[in-house]
């Protein structure tokens, strides 16, 4: 039994990647909640909760405590089943958690480069690090550590990603453009990324655009600002989508398939080496094993990738020729048609791998 008269406590930044979609959810299912952000005391208070310092983290009204976000959503559309997020139609779901995957698994590094790389968007980056460290915090001497913590947070973050960074400054600039312009496009016609409703699409694409690209200050910031005005709207509806209608049907519209293609050269081959690293690290000793989910992984990106590999098994032969030429699109089908002798498992925050066929 779901209580109403407490609210769901959602501790995240607006700065966050994975934030925004949690919000989104949150905002379009219409749950009450109250947002901490995530200064030095609220990530204390995860740290206490989880063991660990990474959110989005949600208290739910009976104590319950969700991390991750991909099991957050999965969590809240099954407490809250009305105004869904997760489509029924199997193509559709596909389709959602394909965009999901790739806005949470692979967009992520060219916006880590875009914000860590150049010295002028780390400078401001840092500042905002420390901002948000410090941003509610009353008490004098606890303000003074969120704001060493705050810049050493964003000092360790910088110099964990430099490589990612450098590596997908300029090539990551170009192929984010592109994906926006496409966006672009399609929103320019139909409401959210699978028809007049918001799902579980909208919810993953809004961590790449909400909580970097649109936020940052910098060239793609501009672009979307200045060149993608359908898309800016769509940004400020997800964000306050409680006030979204539910009406309407979900449906694949003629305008995703150049976005999906818009994934296939930036993400098509990093997604395969993800498959392949994963299965490195599946050795027989892993059986049983746990590891906690720590953000970036191989097994956790392993674990993303086997939810699409299950979901495109899901599809039926009447939907089989169209989902195979929106994955080829997007540069997916033949990791979705992978034959995988592993399974891993996420429960509880904790991921497991369950099965490894020997040969
Ligand atoms: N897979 C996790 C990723 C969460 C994540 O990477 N959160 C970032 C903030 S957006 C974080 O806490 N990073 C801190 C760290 O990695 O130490 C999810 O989907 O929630």
């Amino acid at each position: 039994m779901v209580r109403q008269d407490i609210d769901y406590e959602f501790i995240g930044s607006k700065n966050s990647y994975y934030s925004a979609k949690v919000r989104a959810c949150l905002q379009y299912k219409r749950i009450p909640y109250s947002e901490r952000t995530a200064n030095i005391e609220s990530m204390m208070r995860v740290k206490e909760l989880t063991g660990d310092h990474v959110y989005p983290v949600v208290v739910c009204p009976d104590g319950t405590v969700l991390r991750d976000s991909c099991t957050i959503v999965e969590e809240l559309e099954a407490r809250h089943p009305t105004r869904p997020v997760l489509p029924e139609d199997p193509l559709q779901r596909l389709i959602a958690t394909l965009i999901e995957t790739v806005a949470d698994e692979f967009m992520l590094s060219t916006t880590i480069g875009l914000r860590w790389y150049a010295k002028d968007t780390s400078e401001w980056a840092k500042d905002m690090f420390v901002q948000i460290s410090t941003e509610r915090v009353t008490d004098k001497l606890t303000r003074e550590r969120g704001a060493t913590n705050g810049g050493r947070i964003a000092n360790s973050i910088q110099k964990r990603t430099q490589h990612i960074a450098e590596k997908h400054f300029e090539s990551g600039k170009e192929a984010t453009k592109e994906i926006c312009d496409r966006l672009d496009d399609h929103l320019r016609d139909t409401p959210f990324l699978l028809g007049d409703r918001p799902s579980l699409a909208d919810l993953g694409m809004m961590n790449a655009m909400f909580g970097h690209l649109y936020r940052d200050p910098g060239e793609v910031c501009d672009h979307i600002h200045w060149k993608c005005i359908s898309l800016s709207l769509w940004i400020d509806h997800m964000l306050s989508a409680a006030g979204e209608s539910d009406q309407g049907s979900l449906y694949i519209a003629p305008s995703i398939k150049p976005l999906l293609a818009s994934f296939k050269l930036p993400y098509s081959a990093a997604a395969e080496q993800s498959l392949e690293l994963a299965e490195a690290a599946l050795t027989q000793p892993s059986v049983g094993q746990s590891i906690d989910i720590r953000p970036r992984g191989p097994l956790y990106t392993g674990w993303k990738i086997q939810r699409l590999m299950d979901l495109y098994r899901t599809v039926q032969d009447a939907q089989r020729d169209e989902a195979d030429a929106l994955l080829e699109a997007a540069g997916f089908l033949d990791i979705c048609r992978h034959e995988a002798d592993w399974r891993i498992e996420l429960a509880s925050g904790v991921l497991r791998v369950k099965q490894v066929t020997t040969s």
